[in-house]
């Protein structure tokens, strides 16, 4: 992690001698340029693959209202049946998940594999899943009364998973909430909001003092464009009272209302955050290995919350979620899956399969994704490459075996692969040209993506016995 002085004195002393770009002066950009190295860092790069919880006042109508289904996202149904707020904040004298148990939910995700979990602590309705002192919307006022959100922090470290805030910032609820800021009112009104919300975010890196992170959300509109000061003071004051505090580019705006990536498009915030239901292309996006990054999905196209009806659009199968935590970590990136329990507490059975079906797979593979990153080769139409950071051995990840089990390889300058294993299963290593390898793989009928490692030695000199072809 270098200091962005550092940068901007290298930059300014080029400037003389060769043609260099000035950077803008900013004031709320990007403070250090580079991957974070400490710690905290890595243990959140390492544990690649999270659970994401959408839980809220929204589970209990889940998506329908007055007898009528809504098909968007279930947390927006207030603004999507255009509920007023009053109707809307009073679903909360019906919160009284009786089935919720902190200590089941972290046992599902245990068994997910899941290394960490993000939990809205608040989404955009406003209500506050722990006793804020700082507004009435909360759990400690609903028949329910117990702090949600400190029993999922004690069960979910009791099992070793790490936890992370989600914080909406954008409020529906909060009376001094602006979209945007269009007269001296709303300034003066938002500068309470902004107090507001500034007190909540420490009081929950204060009384939860465990949390690893902070996944801000609902920073897009005009109002937070216009206060980038704000957005970079949350980020210095989270990290102040909890060091080493992770904190995602989507809180960040910078003076001129850039986000994630400021004017002289550095990364602000630990982490890019702006995968949301996609991938990076795993050819193409390789820019996105240079930095921490992070993408959240959804289990069936749309649904954050939990929604009653999920017919509506196509529903993921754990293979192809599955495939999605291998391919963020074939880039370097960590993925977080989302689960949306129901008022009641419970998980839905599709999410419960897919926690069983993905798990097995991780008990058996998960050293291919905990700890493992971008493997620096060429990606395959097989599958992926992982990579535990400075090893020698690389791990494919097989999805599609070509029907002639060859497997093709391709490694950088000077590496020579020694060995290819499932298992106790060894697979024959043929070199076909150079830095190119065919792995035989016998096993004909593959139920689960498989995983093989291959050993390599990169101290080998090239052998040439291929030569490029002079043309
Ligand atoms: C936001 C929320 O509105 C949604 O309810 C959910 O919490 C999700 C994780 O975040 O939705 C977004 C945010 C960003 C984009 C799209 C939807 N985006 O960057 O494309």
């Amino acid at each position: 992690m270098k200091h962005i002085t550092t940068t901007l004195a290298l930059a300014i002393s080029l400037a003389g001698t060769a043609q260099v770009k000035q950077p803008v002066p900013l004031k709320y950009g990007a403070q250090t340029t580079g991957k974070r190295t400490d710690e905290a860092m890595q243990k959140w790069r390492s544990n690649r693959f999270g659970q994401f919880i959408h839980w809220g006042l929204y589970a209990i109508p889940g998506g329908v209202w007055n007898g009528k289904t809504y098909n968007y996202a279930a947390e927006f149904l207030k603004s999507s049946a255009r509920i007023p707020t009053a109707t809307w904040d009073s679903l909360m004298y019906q919160f009284d998940p009786q089935q919720f148990d902190a200590r089941a939910w972290a046992k599902m995700a245990k068994q997910l594999g899941a290394k960490y979990m993000t939990i809205t602590t608040k989404h955009h309705e406003g209500f506050c899943l722990w006793p804020s002192q700082y507004t009435d919307f909360n759990v400690g006022n609903t028949p329910f009364r117990r702090d949600i959100l400190k029993e999922l922090v004690e069960a979910y470290n009791a099992e070793g998973i790490d936890v992370n805030f989600y914080y909406s910032v954008l409020d529906w609820h909060h009376p001094d909430w602006r979209y945007d800021i269009k007269s001296p009112e709303d300034s003066i009104a938002f500068r309470r909001f902004l107090g507001f919300a500034g007190n909540q975010l420490k009081e929950l890196a204060t009384n939860y003092p465990t949390v690893k992170g902070f996944w801000f959300d609902g920073t897009w509109d005009s109002s937070i464009k216009k206060n980038g000061w704000w957005t970079l003071e949350m980020e210095q004051m989270l990290k102040s009272v909890r060091p080493g505090v992770v904190v995602n580019s989507r809180l960040r705006a910078d003076d001129f209302g850039k986000r994630h990536f400021d004017s002289n498009n550095q990364l602000m915030g630990d982490y890019e955050s702006g995968y949301e239901r996609r991938l990076p292309n795993a050819t193409k996006d390789l820019q996105v290995t240079k930095w921490d990054w992070e993408a959240c999905m959804t289990v069936p196209e749309n649904q954050w919350g939990y929604h009653k009806d999920w017919t509506v659009s196509h529903v993921k199968s754990p293979l192809e979620l599955l495939e999605m935590v291998v391919h963020a970590t074939s880039m370097g990136g960590n993925f977080l899956l989302n689960f949306g329990p129901d008022g009641n507490g419970g998980f839905r059975k599709e999410e419960r399969h897919i926690a069983g079906t993905i798990g097995k797979w991780m008990e058996k593979n998960g050293h291919v994704i905990w700890n493992c990153g971008y493997a620096g080769w060429e990606k395959q139409d097989w599958g992926y490459f992982t990579r535990q950071n400075g090893s020698t051995s690389v791990n494919m990840i097989v999805f599609n075996r070509p029907v002639s089990g060859l497997l093709k390889v391709k490694v950088t300058n000077g590496v020579k692969i020694l060995s290819a294993r499932s298992g106790n299963a060894a697979f024959k290593v043929e070199e076909i040209a150079k830095n190119e390898y065919l792995i035989h793989h016998t096993i004909k009928k593959m139920t689960a993506p498989e995983v093989i490692v291959l050993e390599t030695d990169t101290s080998a000199q090239n052998t040439d016995r291929y030569q490029d072809a002079k043309t």
